[in-house]
């Protein structure tokens, strides 16, 4: 009997993972969160600057910091994309369903200096595929969906040995990538905009998805919100 009640706690909370890792519509234990704050597309809830970094986790895999963020129907997001990666580009991506478009519709920061790698989970040959990047990012996306030029910046790191705010990254890919160059920081801004549909909505780098670099952004319902 107690081993039973213990199976179907498990089995009840596996499932609840599940469905909270697997869907972009809220899941029902988040649904009695609903918050009243008065506010709409253009009287946001709140301006909220959301700081996302690379890292690497305690077995040395690629990760975002932080990996689940929770905003409100009605929030105003503006995303900054920090990374200090010595080998890799990364980016944050994610479906613009969190505004109400199709869910073919991405927004995308792209951290892909010069010198750098598309990493090993990305199949050559395939689109995104690039040991060595040449030149300076593309591919990213505004708050609609729109092809962008990309706003990476890279810091001035010549005191710490590195090429400076222009230079490429200097990482030239080794395997396994053992670059004694120092990291290349680079950061990029965007604005997401207004996130008006509660649920929850996966964010990737599009290099290393496969991987595990994701994470999730929670949109709490808002009973004060109007389009
Ligand atoms: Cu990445």
């Amino acid at each position: 009997m107690a081993l039973g009640v213990v199976a179907l706690i498990i089995g009840a909370s596996a499932l609840g993972y599940a469905v909270y890792l697997g869907l972009s519509q809220l899941p029902s234990q988040l649904s009695a969160v609903t918050v009243n704050v008065p506010c709409s597309t253009s009287q946001p809830c709140a301006d909220k600057t959301i700081r996302i970094d690379w890292t690497l986790d305690d077995s040395g895999q690629d990760r975002y910091n932080p990996q689940y963020v929770t905003v409100v129907q009605g929030d105003n997001l503006t995303i900054i994309l920090i990374t200090n990666d010595t080998t890799d580009a990364h980016t944050f991506t994610i479906n613009l369903g969190l505004r109400g478009f199709s869910s073919s519709t991405f927004f995308q920061l792209n951290n892909s200096w010069t010198g750098l790698s598309s990493g090993s989970f990305i199949t050559a040959g395939t689109p995104g595929y690039n040991l060595n990047f040449t030149g300076k990012p593309d591919g990213c996306m505004d708050n609609n969906g729109n092809t962008v030029a990309c706003n990476t910046h890279k810091m001035d790191d010549t005191a710490n040995g590195g090429t400076g705010p222009n230079g490429d990254c200097n990482n030239t890919l080794e395997n396994p990538p053992t670059s004694s160059a120092p990291p290349c920081d680079l950061w990029s801004v965007g604005y997401l905009g207004v996130v008006n549909t509660p649920g929850v909505y996966k964010f990737f780098c599009f290099y290393h998805q496969k991987g595990g670099m994701f994470g999730y952004i929670t949109v709490l319902p808002n009973k004060g919100f109007s389009a």
